[in-house]
């Protein structure tokens, strides 16, 4: 059989009144499976309201979409949306007929996002997370697409279709895990919470934003500590927390895995002890990288997300990183101005940054220590006696 190099055609609906928007977002699909190990070839956009309830698309659009896979030879197909279990299962029937020999692997967004997780995922804790949210998406769609079960059981290669019998063995195999994990979480979950009780004294800022924005660049930058920055998506899937000091307060500060829009329910949903640090924050920094042309939308997809996750009232500083692209690209760029915007968007506290290029972080550690002043003052009232230091200069750095 002829391995067939991973390479996918990507599907989207369309929306004749906005048509930049689908454009955005098979921009963001591709990143997505360019991060996951998948490059893109060819994409296919249907201008439908609402999907087709049998394909996602229509029959004409079907026809189309086996034509490019047949031409590029692909691997997979990417929906930008969720498919319904029955959608896959009828569109697995047109893209794979069983004459053909190598399959062609059928994802949605979510699918994506959850194996991406699962490659970036280090700690125990995150891991299982992402292995109970992908069991969870798996187990109403168990179709013959789903190799990996065969493997756990110490199958062999490919077989011409699963009946329903092998079907509801490997729905039972996932119900298994799905409650063994939930019991692993649990323990591990208590662990945290022992280790969360013990930081109640101490004022807590989370570093929260869209992916890619530069989150854990600008934690690296706060605390000195050393965690993946890259441009990819989902560079950081674990929370990482991290005693500083600001003139003479400490804090703790918190990166953790970026929002995304679509995020799956099920991730958001098991990793919502991950996303403690952000709940039970005392400030979030969000951050969102003021370059991308749609980061108004991403500032949108990040407020929503934190109010899901009930962080919405908690006192925030936009920081609008990667303000050195901004400037590069458009010296007429007016910063006054633009903050006045964002503080019209409901934030208060607006500054411009570039954490990749230490520009002007001085300024956001005066901002950032005026606040975490105010909760310590609440924290420890007596506190003023020995009075607040403000000199954290670290000399030499740009505006
Ligand atoms: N030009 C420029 N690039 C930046 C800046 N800050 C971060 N970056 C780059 O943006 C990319 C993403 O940075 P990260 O810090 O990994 O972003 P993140 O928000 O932690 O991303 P995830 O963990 O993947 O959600 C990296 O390639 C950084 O080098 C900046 O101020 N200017
Ligand atoms: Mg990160």
């Amino acid at each position: 059989m002829t391995e067939k190099q991973t390479i996918a055609v990507l599907v989207a609906l369309g929306n004749t009144k906005y048509p930049d928007l689908v454009t955005e977002h098979l921009d963001e699909l591709a990143f997505l499976a360019e991060t996951a190990g998948i490059k893109t070839g060819k994409r296919l956009i249907q201008n439908l309201e609402k999907p087709d309830g049998k394909f996602f698309i229509g029959k004409g659009k079907l026809e189309e979409l086996k034509e490019y896979v047949r031409a590029l030879g692909a691997s997979h197909v990417i929906f930008d949306d969720d498919l319904s279990p029955s959608q896959l299962r009828n569109l697995e029937k047109e893209l794979n007929p069983k004459e053909l020999e190598a399959k062609v692997r059928i994802y949605d967004r979510s699918l994506l996002i959850l194996d991406i997780f699962l490659q970036r995922a280090q700690t125990s804790q995150a891991r299982t997370q992402v292995e109970l949210a992908r069991n969870q998406y798996l187990l109403p769609r168990l179709t013959r697409m789903w190799t990996h079960l065969e493997r756990q059981r110490g199958g062999t290669g490919t077989r011409g279709g699963a009946g329903e019998r092998e079907i509801e063995t490997d729905r039972r195999i996932i119900r298994d895990q799905i409650s063994l994990l939930k019991e692993k979480l649990k323990k591990i979950e208590s662990q945290h919470v022992t280790k969360r009780k013990s930081r109640q004294n101490i004022v807590r800022v989370a570093i929260a934003g869209y992916t890619n924005a530069g989150k854990s660049t600008l934690m690296n930058l706060l605390s000195g500590s050393d965690i993946l920055a890259e441009n990819k998506l989902f560079a950081t899937v674990d929370a990482t927390v991290r005693k500083v000091n600001l003139g003479n307060i400490p804090f703790l500060l918190s990166d953790t895995v970026g929002f995304i829009r679509k995020l799956p329910h099920h991730l958001i949903e098991s990793f919502k002890s991950t996303l403690d640090e952000v709940r039970e924050a005392d400030i979030i920094l969000h951050v969102v990288d003021i370059s991308h042309p749609y980061h108004e939308n991403h500032i949108e997809v990040v407020s929503k997300t934190l109010a899901e996750l009930n962080a919405g009232n908690i006192p925030v500083i936009l920081v609008l990183n990667k303000v050195d692209v901004v400037r590069a690209q458009r010296p007429d760029f007016d910063e006054e101005a633009s903050k006045g915007y964002y503080r019209q968007m409901g934030f208060e506290q607006v500054i411009f940054i570039a954490a990749a290029k230490k520009l002007n972080i001085q300024a956001l550690k005066q901002m950032l220590f005026e606040e975490v002043k105010k909760k310590h003052t609440l924290l420890y009232p007596n506190y003023l006696a020995t009075g607040y230091e403000f000199s954290f200069m670290d000399g030499g750095e740009q505006r």
